[in-house]
């Protein structure tokens, strides 16, 4: 049947609101793509994090890049964890004695525990991840590796080519300084490593599935004149005020290498226009804490009624501008961390509060439930 005009556009309008798509303004990401969904350590909300299984539930879920934190092991190899520390995502301390622990300087905190750069990639392997956060799944803990960036290379490519999709990796360098002087690789030992094989893996070319991030900015400048690779500051902070500001308290306060070097400059001083403008002298985005991007409040009202007043509670008041700001630069935006359990500020739930940030126009984002993302996401489509 032929329809008249009038009829077929309302037919077409009701069709594309059915699908979620009618009254979406485009797309305000940097490039009009559909913004990416990071598994970050994984699916770490299902799954003990930074284990192979935690990053093949990600990729099931439907995310674009799986978020392999890195350490250096005694002979070097790289592993994924998010600390240096295995204490708390470990079974180390049933394994070794308590001689094998040792007390190092991390980023100014002086810390006891057992470093991964203590132990032989053979000794990480007898040990087994669990699960670091109580109200999280414990039916997985003793049962996974810690993986190696090879490994987990090999998982995206292999995944990828059975599920026809490019599942890109999202490799960050931890704790740069700490690497080269207290566990004693030296300077840019690490960074050169990681770069070597992943240009072997990828090429070296900006349109590789691949973002290389880090809290720490000499690393990325050093990174910056020796690759094509994307290249992501993270910007970091330490709690967020109830007016909305950002608590900037060592060792949350300044990228490391600042602190080393006698450098004053805040993370929060990296978002101005003047610090974005320098970020853009080495880096192609920015992986700021998402407090840095939507303004909330604490009011003391209970909004959900639910007889607490805690961070869901919060008023929104918008953007920060510093969104708006990275785009007129053409750096990307990658905010961090997305939980359907925890951390949420202004939203009833996650999966609200990711929809606000699509809304918003970030890049990408990480978040420790990458199915609640991938909603998110394809309802935008
Ligand atoms: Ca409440």
């Amino acid at each position: 049947m032929r329809l008249t005009a009038p009829f077929s556009l309302l037919l077409m309008t009701a069709l594309l609101q059915a699908c979620g798509g009618g009254d979406d303004p485009a797309l305000r990401t940097l490039d009009g793509q559909t913004p990416l969904v990071i598994g970050h350590r994984g699916a770490s909300g299902e799954r003990p994090e930074h284990t192979l299984e935690s990053y093949r539930l990600a990729i099931e879920q439907g995310a674009d890049f799986i978020e392999p934190d890195l350490v250096l092991t005694q002979d070097g190899a790289m592993v994924a964890r998010h600390e240096p520390m295995l204490d708390s995502t470990t079974d180390v301390a049933s394994k070794f004695p308590a001689s094998r622990m040792r007390t190092k300087n991390v980023d100014g905190v002086p810390t006891t525990a057992y470093f991964a750069s203590d132990f032989t990639l053979a000794e990480l392997k007898t040990l087994r991840a669990v699960q670091p956060r109580a109200s999280r799944p414990q039916g997985f803990n003793g049962l996974y590796e810690i993986p190696t960036i090879e490994e987990i290379i090999t998982l995206a490519k292999t995944e990828g080519a059975r599920l026809g999709r490019t599942i890109g990796i999202y490799p960050e360098i931890k704790h740069s300084t700490f690497h080269a002087v207290e566990a004693g690789f030296g300077a840019n030992t690490f960074e050169d490593k990681l770069l070597t094989l992943l240009h072997l893996a990828y090429g070296n070319t900006a349109s590789a599935p691949v973002y290389i991030q880090s809290f720490e900015v000499a690393n990325l400048q050093y990174l910056n004149g020796r690759t094509q690779l994307r290249l992501i500051q993270l910007i970091d902070a330490d709690d967020v005020k109830d007016d909305g500001s950002l608590s900037l308290v060592a060792p949350y306060r300044q990228p490391y290498d600042f602190v080393v070097r006698g450098d004053v400059r805040t993370f929060a001083d990296l978002l101005t226009p003047g610090g974005l403008d320098f970020v853009k002298t080495y880096a192609d985005g920015i992986g700021p804490w998402k407090p840095y991007l939507v303004r909330t409040v604490n009011d003391g009202v209970d909004r959900n009624g639910d007889g607490v007043v805690d961070g869901r509670d919060r008023r929104v008041e918008g953007s920060t501008g510093v969104v708006e700001a990275a785009h007129a630069r053409g750096l990307r935006v990658h905010p961090y961390t997305f939980r359907d359990d925890a951390g949420i500020y202004g939203f009833k739930d996650g999966r609200a509060e990711i929809d606000y940030f699509f809304k918003l126009g970030v890049d990408g984002l990480f978040t420790d439930f990458p199915a609640t993302g991938v909603a998110a996401r394809n309802a935008l489509r």
